[in-house]
């Protein structure tokens, strides 16, 4: 039987895009490609897929990838002068060969260190030097962690504001069996309804139409259960205060080109993310922000 072991190996992808592969050897996979930083994959020991990839996903710069986990910055949803996720998630990324010192326990090599800095275009649009590092990392049980470290080098004293968001698309059954936990009563921004304040006394969010929901304040810990597969996703985050619960629904999805007519059905975002109150970084300063994935069984699910 052959052993599985970590692997962590730079290969291409769709459309000849350079991506790095991870292995654990509990069984646990993942990919990001270097276009965007963007994870497009996480499957389990079983090779099921657990996040959501677009049907009509375009692997195609300057297009972005809908679906895995984007990596919105330095803005997002469409309030500012940039694009609407800002622009990180169109550029092609580096591998980071001199990563400043950052503890991962020993056991724990199947990780890759994205870098991205300022291009000349970017700073037509947003004037400022930054460097954003992204950790992706595959633990031992299959977790799948992100850590975003960016520091602003503005050599001309200037401090820099963003929004920041892990746009995750987690992959479901079927959206009827589906509920996010962890967020009840607590007060959200309605993108549906002029980001006008509300809150809801009900108990989990379920999906019945569109929902695109900011939410402020968040507790680190949010749960996706899925009934059907009998499997939670448990999200917890650091640095992020806010978490943003989007599903489009069917007249918003047909709208959309690169997502297909049925896709919204098996699919939730949950974001950890900065978006209320935007973080500002004086230079020299790195903000970090994480984000870890994990798949139990629900406990939820009795037959
Ligand atoms: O989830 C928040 C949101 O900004 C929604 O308003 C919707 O636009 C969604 O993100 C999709 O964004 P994307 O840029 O991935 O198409």
């Amino acid at each position: 039987m052959s052993m599985k072991k970590v692997v962590v190996e730079q290969c291409k992808g769709i459309n000849d895009l350079d991506k790095i592969v991870l292995r654990v050897a509990c069984g646990f996979f993942a990919q990001v490609y270097l276009y965007g930083g963007q994870v497009t994959s996480w499957k389990n020991d079983h090779g099921e897929e657990l996040l959501f990839m677009s049907s009509n996903a375009i692997f195609e710069p300057p297009k972005n990838i809908r679906g895995g986990i984007s990596i919105c910055f330095p803005q997002f949803s469409s309030d500012g002068s940039l694009e609407q996720q800002g622009f990180v998630r169109n550029k092609i990324w580096s591998i980071d060969t001199d990563p400043p010192p950052f503890p991962t326990n020993n056991s724990n090599k199947a990780f890759v260190d994205l870098i991205l800095k300022q291009s000349e275009e970017d700073m037509k649009t947003w004037p400022h030097f930054y460097e954003f590092r992204l950790r992706v990392n595959l633990s031992p049980s299959g977790d799948l962690i992100l850590t975003s470290r960016i520091r602003n080098t503005n050599s001309n004293g200037k401090p820099f504001s963003f929004n920041f968001a892990y746009h995750t698309h987690f992959s479901v059954s079927d959206n009827s069996y589906v509920r996010v936990e962890g967020l009840e009563t607590l007060y959200y921004l309605d993108n549906l309804k002029d980001k006008e304040l509300f809150t809801d006394q009900g108990d989990a969010i379920t999906f019945e139409s569109e929902v695109d929901k900011i939410y402020v304040s968040t507790p680190t810990k949010i749960a996706i259960l899925d009934h059907e597969k009998k499997q939670t996703f448990i999200l917890r985050k650091e640095g992020l205060p806010d978490a943003v619960v989007w599903n489009p629904w069917d007249r918003k999805a047909k709208s959309i080109p690169d997502l297909g007519n049925d896709d919204y059905n098996h699919m939730v975002c949950v974001d950890a993310a900065a978006v209320e109150k935007p973080i500002t970084l004086k230079p020299g300063h790195e903000w970090k922000g994480t984000q870890v994935l994990c798949l139990v069984p629900s406990s939820y699910c009795s037959d």
